[in-house]
């Protein structure tokens, strides 16, 4: 199976010097770096590396996975954010699962063995909202194993899943929806734990404009029920 690793940037030039050569790309076949408008040194800093640049830059991680998908040549891809928060040592971890036949593999932040960036703050708010819209995804649409983190971006899509979940998240709803409708589809997902990381660098996303658009998507998906499959 050929996979592309797909390197998702916007301003994290911090983040990919401290991580650079702990990223294991001889475990994958293709290389993609899609950027959203960087103005800090990113851009050049891969570009010195040779690392292939998709073509457009992405207005929001949205754009940023269906631009992937447009330019990526393989036949499943792995998504990582070379922001500290995923550890790229788990990178070889996702093609025995996609190669076992699992339309989407998480890495997990919230299972046995895993560790989430808040677990040592007394009120780890992120995470108890990342676990209330969860809980309401599988409860609503899960039929099969329950997903314990719908919500990591780290993970990776076959390309046939792809076509079928048919996405038109915005933004930083982009993952859930991929959970959602992989739920909805009753597509094969597997997670294996992970060890989140603290941000490298300044950025990262706003936690309350967030929420907001997570329970926007929620009532969505509810009222799209299994509508997209007919655009297919
Ligand atoms: N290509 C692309 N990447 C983006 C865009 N917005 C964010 N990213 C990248 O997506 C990854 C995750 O974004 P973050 O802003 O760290 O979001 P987060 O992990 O929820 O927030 P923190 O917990 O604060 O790190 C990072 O590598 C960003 O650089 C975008 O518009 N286009
Ligand atoms: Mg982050």
């Amino acid at each position: 199976m050929r996979l592309t690793l797909v390197l998702l940037t916007r301003n994290e030039l911090p983040g990919l010097r401290a991580l650079w050569d702990r990223i294991p790309f001889e475990a994958v076949e293709d290389v993609l770096s899609v950027d959203g408008d960087s103005t800090d040194g990113t851009l050049e800093f891969l570009a010195a590396r040779g690392v292939r640049r998709a073509a457009r830059p992405s207005a929001g991680r949205g754009e940023a996975f269906r631009i992937a998908f447009a330019e990526a040549s393989g036949d499943a891809l792995v998504f990582f954010s070379p922001d500290g928060n995923e550890d790229p040592a788990d990178i070889p971890r996702f093609r025995p699962l996609l190669e076992e036949g699992c339309d989407m593999v998480i890495a997990s932040r919230m299972m046995a063995g895993a560790r989430n960036e808040e677990d040592d703050d007394a009120v780890p708010l992120r995470k108890w909202a990342n676990k209330a819209f969860n809980l309401m995804a599988n409860l609503t649409w899960n039929r099969g194993p329950f997903i314990s983190d719908s919500i990591n971006g780290y993970r990776a899509i076959s390309r046939a899943a792809w076509e079928r979940l048919a996405l038109d998240g915005r933004g930083y709803t982009i993952e859930y929806q991929s959970s959602i409708r992989a739920m909805k589809l009753g597509l094969k997902v597997a997670e294996f734990p992970t060890h989140e990381g603290g941000r490298i660098g300044p950025g990262g996303s706003p936690a309350l404009p967030l929420g907001l658009q997570f329970l926007r998507l929620f009532a969505s998906e509810v009222r799209a029920g299994r509508r997209f499959l007919t655009r297919l």
